[in-house]
């Protein structure tokens, strides 16, 4: 008689396919950030290409956003906690925003 084997609650329980809802970083025209202080937080942060991080930037002065990444909410908001305090640091009044993808 093959034994019978009880399947572990690992082997039973549904796998969580669920995705984490998702929020885009939004980073603000202002009149005084220095473009290039913009291009390089882009490639700090976002892991931008200095060709993108350029791209972004221009949009972001001619059409007054752009969004630079999308996130789960925790690291959303800590990107936007690191543009802005490195912004405030360095005397910038740079800013970003989050708003949840619909
Ligand atoms: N508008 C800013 C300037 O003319 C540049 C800028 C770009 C600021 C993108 C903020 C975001 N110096």
């Amino acid at each position: 008689m093959p034994e019978i084997i009880p399947k572990t609650e690992a082997e039973t329980v549904e796998p969580q396919l669920q995705r984490p809802p998702m929020f885009r970083v939004v980073m603000l025209n202002d009149d005084f950030t220095p473009m290039e202080f913009v291009v390089d937080i882009m490639i700090r942060f976002f892991h931008k290409s200095e060709e993108m991080a350029n791209t972004l930037m221009l949009q972001i002065h001619h059409q007054g956003s752009a969004v630079c990444g999308v996130f789960p909410r925790d690291i959303a908001e800590t990107k936007i906690h690191q543009v802005e305090t490195a912004s405030r640091t360095a005397g910038h009044p740079l800013r970003c925003l989050t708003e949840r993808e619909p």
